[in-house]
């Protein structure tokens, strides 16, 4: 357990000491909080946003300006990782995208329902989902495709980005848990609250990969839809606008269908969408010992 704190120490502080404008990166973990790592340049991200702007590069050490609070400083000193076959750190922090979209855009606040479906069942070429359309069926959950595919892609006036980390705990070995019943991370940033008592209206997407070993797991809950594939393929739907649901993926169970083999490295990718008040659910456990990130602008 402590093998996992030490690494999640080692990457908040990398997170939050090496906020650089404008520094080289390999991965968004490179960059300091507010940023994204694009083309191997860190750059800003939090347009019109209240954090991090450049913070104070080089003195390292307990660093934290701008939105890195965030970070939820449950890393803690410990050993070195053992459980990564790969060899490099594990990934108890996790760092999502998070674009903030207003109220009044069209796929948002307006629907109410949950619904399959909405996305096809592979993801596309650009590691983003491919809207479906969507069914045809009650209850109509989405307006257009060209709406739709602002979701999880950078819009200039419609959506801002920002880079959250979501530290994971190890209640117990080897079970990973995010676990936030009011996931607002945004709250007075982007578009601000608008009104709301927090800022809703906004999507997540995690990029990582694994080693499929055997016996995994994962499990989602929360509001409102959620989409995770796994080797480009659907492996959990959980689309709409509801209260919080919950779904797991079997690793061992879906695996022909996903089209994975045990010792072999796959993507897995994360997209949910905060679409309605007055909930934001956002639960994640997996028995994946490592999640290295991976970038996707
Ligand atoms: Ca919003
Ligand atoms: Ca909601």
């Amino acid at each position: 357990m402590g093998a996992f704190r030490n690494a999640a120490c080692t990457l908040l502080l990398l997170a939050l000491a090496s906020c650089q404008c404008g520094a080289p990166c390999a991965s968004q973990l490179d960059c300091g909080a507010g940023q994204v790592c694009s083309s191997g340049t860190c750059v800003g991200v939090a347009a019109g946003g209240s954090g991090g702007s450049g913070g104070s590069g080089g003195t390292g050490g307990s660093g934290g300006s701008g939105d890195g609070g965030r970070a939820g400083g449950s890393a803690n000193a410990g050993g070195s990782n053992t459980n990564n076959p790969d060899g490099g750190p594990c990934i108890p922090q996790i760092v999502a995208t998070v674009r903030d979209f207003q109220a009044s855009h069209a796929d948002f606040e307006d629907f109410l329902g949950s619904k399959k479906g909405i996305v096809q069942t592979r993801l596309g070429a650009d590691k983003k989902p491919v809207y479906g359309p969507e069914p045809a069926s009650a209850p109509v959950v989405t307006s257009t495709q060209a709406n739709f595919d602002q979701w999880y892609r950078d819009v200039a006036g419609t959506n801002q980005k920002f880079m959250v980390p979501l530290a994971l705990t190890e209640p117990s070995p080897r079970r990973f848990v995010y676990d936030n019943p009011n996931f607002f991370p945004v709250d007075g940033q982007g578009f601000g609250n608008e009104g709301n008592n927090h800022n809703f209206h906004f999507t997540t997407e995690i990029h990582g990969e694994f080693t499929y070993e055997g016996g995994e797991s994962f499990t989602f809950r929360g509001d409102d839809d959620v989409w995770v594939f796994v080797n480009g393929r659907l492996a959990l739907d959980l689309g709409g606008v509801h209260g919080a649901e919950s779904g797991t993926i079997d690793f061992d169970a879906q695996a022909a269908t996903l089209g994975i083999s045990r010792n072999n490295k796959y993507p897995l990718d994360v997209f949910h969408a905060e679409r309605h008040t007055t909930e934001s659910n956002f639960r994640i456990e997996t028995t994946i010992g490592c999640l290295t990130p991976i970038t996707i602008n």
